[in-house]
């Protein structure tokens, strides 16, 4: 990291204007530092409108939401450009389109979103966008069945896999999301009126051998090139449109940790809804989670299947049958996977709004609990709920 420095909004500016790839880079005129993710800065380059025309965004030597205290590579600036420019190739209508990537100063400039929000606010308010999961289904299903062994010849995998190496943000995910909240440690976050919950999770033997497993396939099982943390605040949305950013936790890893976190922050939604809207409102949003989820599954597994059959190039893997029983591993691998992103937002370091944001205080604990006691069930019973019908009667039950 020779010449690694810093940028302040007047070095974002003129980062911009010489690597945007603008006809005219003079129509930029200032730049706003808008980061608010745990992790990065974020700067909109404004023409004199004020209207933003591009983003820098440059990853900082430690974790933006901790301070200086916690180091972590600039290097992920390079995993997450090289991430969305796979991932671009494959769902270009669903990915940030980067212009230029830099590893050295550990920036990205790429396209503006700002005609799109970020997907989480939306969900908070209520707000239905009708064909945003069809197309989450299928940035997921042809970013990972284009990085998996079914399409990538075994010398080209092997070299993404070498690649895409991304030790220190795994690190994170694996302390986050399968050591902390199943353990006393000074990183996690919960009411104390949750405290005898939160023991029984360390408490529970059979949940804990579950949650090794997950760990384990987390730490083992290189199937294609994840974007990592595809959580609803990672997803842009506008009508017709989805695209994801933020990639620096991209890696490859087990194909039900991208599915896994998604269903997880539909249901963080879901649990969320009875504090974040009024009871009617909040039926009907619940209502259509499940259908998302549903749709989500559906969506992803009808794509993935119709891509095996049609272009997988390993004879072996392209055994008739042999797709449809690997999505099943798949299908369990994403149950147990969601349960851990429902538990690690609700008790670990990193919270989410849909629950954050509850203002009446009993109802915030309810909604918390609920989450905890929904990923608990996920995680423990994953193997046994063997399609998305069983999967959301189980939600159902838990209500
Ligand atoms: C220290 S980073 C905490 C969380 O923020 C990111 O968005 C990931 O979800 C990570 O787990
Ligand atoms: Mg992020």
């Amino acid at each position: 990291m020779s010449h690694y420095h810093t940028f302040t909004p007047t070095d974002a500016l003129a980062y911009a204007r010489e690597h945007a790839g603008l006809a005219d880079p003079s129509v930029l005129v200032s730049a706003s530092e808008v980061g608010d993710g745990n992790l990065n800065l974020v700067f909109k380059i404004l023409d004199s409108d004020g209207i933003s025309r591009v983003i820098v965004k440059q990853a900082l030597p430690w974790v933006r939401c901790v301070g200086e205290s916690w180091p972590l590579t600039p290097d992920r600036a390079r995993l997450e450009a090289q991430t969305l420019i796979e991932h671009y190739r494959h769902a270009p209508r669903h990915t940030v389109k980067v212009l230029y990537h830099d590893p050295e100063l550990a920036t990205i400039v790429m396209e503006d979103l700002s005609d799109h929000q970020i997907w989480r606010g939306e969900l908070i308010q209520g707000r239905h966008y009708p064909q945003a999961i069809d197309q989450l289904a299928e940035y997921l299903a042809q970013t990972l069945f284009h990085t998996s062994d079914f399409w990538l010849p075994p010398h080209d995998k092997k070299r993404q896999v070498a690649n895409f190496i991304n030790p220190a943000m795994c690190e994170i995910t694996e302390d986050l999301f399968f050591n902390d909240p199943y353990q006393e440690h000074p990183r996690n976050n919960y009411p104390e009126q949750l405290e005898s919950e939160v023991v029984q999770l360390r408490e529970d033997r059979a949940l804990k051998v579950a949650v090794a497993g997950l760990k384990h396939r987390f730490l083992t099982h290189a199937e294609a090139l994840l974007h990592g943390d595809i959580h609803s605040g990672s997803l842009f949305v506008a009508d017709g449109s989805l695209k994801a950013i933020d990639a620096e936790f991209g890696y490859f890893g087990p194909i039900g940790f991208d599915l896994g976190t998604a269903m997880g922050n539909l249901l963080l939604n879901y649990c969320g809804a009875p504090g974040l809207l009024g009871i009617r409102e909040a039926a009907d949003v619940r209502e259509q989670r499940l259908l998302d989820l549903r749709a989500l599954w559906l969506g992803f597994h009808q794509r993935f299947l119709a891509l095996a059959h049609d272009k997988s190039r390993d004879a072996t893997l392209a055994s008739p049958g042999y797709a449809e029983a690997f999505l099943q591993k798949v299908w369990f691998d994403s149950i147990g996977f969601c349960g851990t992103e429902l538990i690690r937002r609700s008790v670990g370091l990193s919270h989410v709004a849909d629950l954050e944001e509850i203002q009446d205080e009993r109802m915030r604990l309810a909604c918390i609990s609920h989450a905890i006691t929904l990923g608990r069930t996920l995680i423990v019973l994953a193997d046994r709920l063997d399609n998305v019908d069983e999967l959301i009667a189980r939600i159902r039950q838990y209500s």
